[in-house]
C-alpha cells in the first residue's frame, strides 16, 4: 500500500476484516459549509453510513500524508481551520509536500480513494463545465478524473451554476456514464430537475452495482456518476435558485474571481443570498446520498 496513506483506526480495521467502505470528500468541509454545520453534518453522515452497514472514510491531506479516515479532533480541526487548501488533482503534490492542511475536491478525493481500493465515493455535488466555458475555458478537474479514475461517484447532481447540458456533453465524449436514481432526468442539486435526462436511469442499490462491476469487468477504467436527486420536501424553488445563480455569477464576473476561486466564491455568494435555506437543502441531500453510497457499497462488495 502507497506510503503517503495513513488509515483511522475504523478504516483499517475493515480493511482486515473486509467490510465495505464510503469515502467522503472535505473541500465540502471546508470550502463548502460553514462552521459549525459542516463538522455537525460531516459527522451525521458518517453515522448514516455506519447504520447502513458500511464504514465511512473522509479523506484529508495533513502533516504529508493523505488520511483515510478521520479522527473527531482531525475533523474539527479540518471544518475549523480558515487556511485550509482546496486540492484538486495538480495540488496533491504541492500539499503532501509541503505538509500542509489539504481538503480534497471530488477529484483528488477520487485519486486517494483509488490509491487505498475504496470504488465508492459520496459527495453533494461534482464540478463541471462553467456557464462560459467557451471563452473562460473554466472546466472543472472533476470531469477528466471521472473519466480516468475508477471510483463511483454518488451526487445529487451538479449546480446550475455550471452548464449542465455542456457537463453532460464533456462526460459523454469522455466515456463517462451518467446513472440517474428514482427518475429519468438528471438532478441539479438543488433541485430534482435539470431539462437535461440522464443516459440511464438504476433505481436499486443491486442495479448499480451490477452496471459498475460490468463496466470494469471490461476493463473500462473510469468512474460513473450515481445521480441521487435531493428529496422533494427538501428541494428548493427552481426560479429562486437560478435568479441568486446569475447574480453570483455576475458578481463573480465584476470581481474579476478566476480559477479554484470561481467555485468556491459561488458557493458561498448563493448561500448567503437564500439565507439558511440553501444550507438546509444541502445538508439533506449529502445525507440522502451518504445512505445510498453506503447501500451500494454493500451491492458492490457483493459482486466480486
Ligand atoms: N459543487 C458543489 N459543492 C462543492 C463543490 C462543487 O455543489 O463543495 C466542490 C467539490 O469539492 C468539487 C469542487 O470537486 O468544488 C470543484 O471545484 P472546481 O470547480 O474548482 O473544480
Ligand atoms: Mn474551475
Amino acid at each position: 500500500m502507497h506510503s503517503y496513506l495513513t488509515f483511522s483506526a475504523e478504516v483499517q480495521a475493515a480493511r482486515v476484516s473486509g467490510k465495505p467502505v464510503v469515502a467522503l470528500e472535505s473541500t465540502i468541509i471546508s470550502h463548502g459549509m460553514p462552521y459549525p454545520q459542516n463538522v455537525q453534518t460531516a459527522r451525521a453522515v458518517e453515522q448514516i453510513i455506519r447504520d447502513a452497514g458500511a464504514v465511512p472514510a473522509t479523506i484529508a491531506i495533513m502533516n504529508g500524508k493523505i488520511n483515510i479516515g478521520l479522527s473527531d479532533a482531525e475533523l474539527e480541526l479540518l471544518g475549523q481551520s480558515a487556511d485550509a487548501m482546496k486540492v484538486s488533482r495538480r495540488d496533491l503534490p504541492y500539499v503532501l509536500s509541503s505538509q500542509r492542511l489539504g481538503a480534497t475536491t471530488v477529484a483528488a478525493t477520487m485519486i486517494c480513494a483509488a490509491l487505498a481500493e475504496i470504488n465508492v465515493f459520496v459527495t453533494g455535488g461534482i464540478g463541471g463545465v462553467h456557464r462560459g466555458a467557451e471563452t473562460s475555458f473554466d472546466i472543472s478537474a472533476d470531469l477528466q478524473e471521472l473519466a480516468q479514475t475508477s471510483v463511483a461517484v454518488v451526487c445529487a447532481g451538479a449546480k446550475s451554476i455550471l452548464d449542465l447540458g455542456l457537463t453532460l456533453e464533456y462526460l459523454e465524449t469522455h466515456g463517462v456514464p451518467v446513472v440517474s436514481v428514482g427518475q429519468e432526468e438528471f438532478p441539479a442539486f438543488f433541485t430534482r430537475h435539470s431539462g437535461f435526462p440522464a443516459d440511464f436511469r438504476l433505481d436499486t442499490a443491486e442495479q448499480q452495482a451490477s452496471f459498475i462491476h460490468t463496466k470494469w469487468a471490461l476493463g473500462l477504467r473510469g468512474g460513473v456518476v450515481i445521480a441521487n436527486p435531493v428529496p422533494e420536501a427538501s428541494a428548493m424553488p427552481q426560479h429562486e435558485i437560478e435568479q441568486m445563480t446569475v447574480q453570483a455569477l455576475s458578481e463573480a464576473q465584476q470581481q474579476g474571481v478566476v480559477g479554484k476561486a470561481v467555485t468556491p466564491f459561488l458557493l458561498s455568494r448563493i448561500k448567503q443570498l437564500t439565507g439558511g435555506r440553501s444550507l438546509e437543502t444541502n445538508i439533506a441531500l449529502v445525507k440522502n446520498n451518504a445512505l445510498l453510497g453506503a447501500k451500494l457499497a454493500i451491492a458492490l462488495h457483493n459482486c466480486h
